[in-house]
């Protein structure tokens, strides 16, 4: 199914990389066929080309929205090289075959996002780009498209490998084709609804990573797209061992891994291990080992088949202490030699390495589905002013009370809510998650506390929302809590801090809640 490339249509808004594309196709005889400013750029260049108008007879018209539109260009692009029929009408009809497809669209998603007028937006929707990228990519037995410019260098390289496109890298660059006309005509739809200011404009696209198993349960099917943001994270990763990951996996890999990154290189060495979409241990330590020791110790039993995030490359040391654990995924940004050779040992251990860490604060957009319709939200790229803690008690958190609240509040945010946070020394020593009450919440970070090895005296606690009566917050002080940090703003404030007053305790109020249901 090789097929050469004789003759190429470019017809391009954003020239980018579009010289070195036509200079190394003309260098293998390729023939040029292009529009009004392409074939301009080509020409300058000295390239040898000829005008759309030329091939068709027909002169460019109504201001450029009639240009490709010709059974001379889209005869070329659609007939069939191997169907006699096909090639008779071509001749016939004085039709030339066109093996490549070279067109990205006007810039309607750029016009509309500097806020253009309704006129200038409407001329800026593209209709004989996608016209010829939707052919060339019907047409992908005989026909070559490109949409990205990222995609050129690996077309020439493509010609000077094989002589020709072999038919898997023409279906690759169809399928991202028929991605692209339709992420085009839906940001087209959403600015026709008046949306572009909503979040979730640009509509919900994807790649197909994988065909999963099965969905939460094995009679619900599934699968796992890659697309919207490009953020480093679970669906960018690759998996370099281990069995082949499900959707409960890949879900509480990425709550486990965008807890991960809330402790970018600069914090040390961060360990987070998560069951059930919440994290059920979170550390930093001297070193990725002792992080992981101190995460494990929180809560020893939920952390069984547990998926375990580290927030720097994997070392041979953690990666022994994490295998004495069964662990369903271990996610990294990467791995050394050495730790690489130790989760070998364990064939099933799905080991994911993501390249780099997700930016915690990078916007991004998040979608729940509701029967009939969908929200869409920002995702909780939110940090409090760390200038702007107000201490609300009569006592002010000591230096390591402080240390500890940010810990705990930079866990919270990412526990199920209702979430309580209970730390001490840069560990969770007690998490409560997804409780309809908070005070219940309170109960099971304390209790789980209680069941640790060596349970620490004088923990801090987090809640990600107000404590909206002081009987949360007195069940923290029974549990030995010394220091609090919340948003504030319930009616009942002051109740909360005198009995934290009375307490003893410490109180800061973050002016941010961080639910997550
Ligand atoms: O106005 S159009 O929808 N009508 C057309 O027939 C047509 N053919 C190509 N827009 C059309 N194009 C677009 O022109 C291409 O998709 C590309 O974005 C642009 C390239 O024009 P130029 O080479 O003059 O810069």
């Amino acid at each position: 199914d090789l097929r050469p490339i004789r003759r190429a249509l470019l017809s391009v808004s954003d020239k980018a990389g579009l010289l070195e594309l036509a200079t190394g196709l003309a260098a293998r005889g390729v023939a040029l066929v292009s529009t009004g400013n392409s074939a301009g750029m080509l020409r300058e260049a000295g390239l040898d080309v000829t005008e759309v108008a030329e091939v068709t007879g027909s002169p460019e018209m109504l201001g450029g929205r009639v240009k490709t539109l010709h059974p001379r260009i889209h005869g070329g692009i659609l007939g069939k090289r191997g169907d006699a029929g096909h090639v008779a009408e071509m001749e016939a009809h004085g039709i030339a075959p066109i093996d490549l497809v070279v067109v990205n669209l006007y810039p309607f998603e750029a016009t509309v996002a500097r806020g253009a007028g309704f006129e200038e937006t409407v001329e800026q929707i593209d209709v004989g780009g996608p016209a010829m990228i939707r052919a060339a990519a019907k047409n992908h037995a005989d026909v070559a498209v490109l949409t990205d410019p990222a995609d050129y260098p690996a077309l020439l390289a493509e010609l000077e490998a094989q002589g020709g496109t072999t038919g898997a890298f023409r279906r690759g660059l169809a399928r991202k084709a028929f991605a692209r006309t339709a992420e085009y005509d839906a940001a087209i739809s959403g600015w026709m609804a008046g949306g572009e200011a909503a979040p979730g404009f640009r509509a919900l696209t994807g790649r197909l990573v994988q065909t999963l198993r099965y969905g939460e349960n094995p009679h619900q099917r599934a699968a796992f797209y890659r697309g919207g943001e490009a953020r480093a994270g679970v669906a960018t990763a690759m998996q370099v061992q281990g069995k082949e990951l499900s959707y409960n996996n890949i879900a509480d890999t990425d709550a486990a891994y965008e807890l991960a990154a809330e402790f970018p290189a600069g914090d040390g060495p961060a360990c987070v291990i998560v069951k059930h979409a919440n994290p059920c241990g979170v550390a930093t330590g001297a070193t990725l080992a002792e992080a992981y020791g101190k995460a494990l110790a929180c809560d020893p039993v939920s952390a069984f088949g547990g998926i375990v995030a580290l927030n720097r490359p994997l070392d041979a040391e953690a990666a022994e202490a994490i295998a004495k654990v069964f662990t369903e995924v271990v996610i990294a940004p990467d791995a050394d030699e050495g730790a690489r050779e130790v989760l070998a040992r364990k064939g099933n251990l799905r080991l994911l390495l993501a390249g780099g860490l997700p930016e915690a604060v990078a916007p991004g957009l998040m979608w729940k589905q509701v029967a009939g319709g969908f929200l869409v939200q920002d995702r909780d790229a939110g940090v409090p002013d760390m200038g702007k803690l107000r201490v609300v008690t009569r006592r002010a958190p000591t230096e390591e009370e402080m240390r500890d609240l940010l810990f705990a509040w930079r866990v919270a945010k990412h526990v199920k809510s209702n979430a309580i946070v209970l730390a001490k020394g840069g560990a969770t020593v007690g998490i409560g998650a997804g409780q309809m009450s908070r005070v219940d919440s309170v109960r099971i970070a304390a209790r789980k506390m209680g069941e640790m090895a060596a349970p620490p005296a004088g923990p801090v606690v987090a809640s990600d929302a107000f404590f909206p009566f002081a009987d949360g917050l007195l069940a923290a002080a029974e549990a030995g809590a010394v220091a609090a940090i919340q948003p504030g703003g319930s009616m009942r404030d002051a109740e909360v801090i005198a009995a934290a007053d009375a307490a003893g305790m410490a109180m800061v109020f973050t002016d941010m809640r961080h639910f997550r249901h």
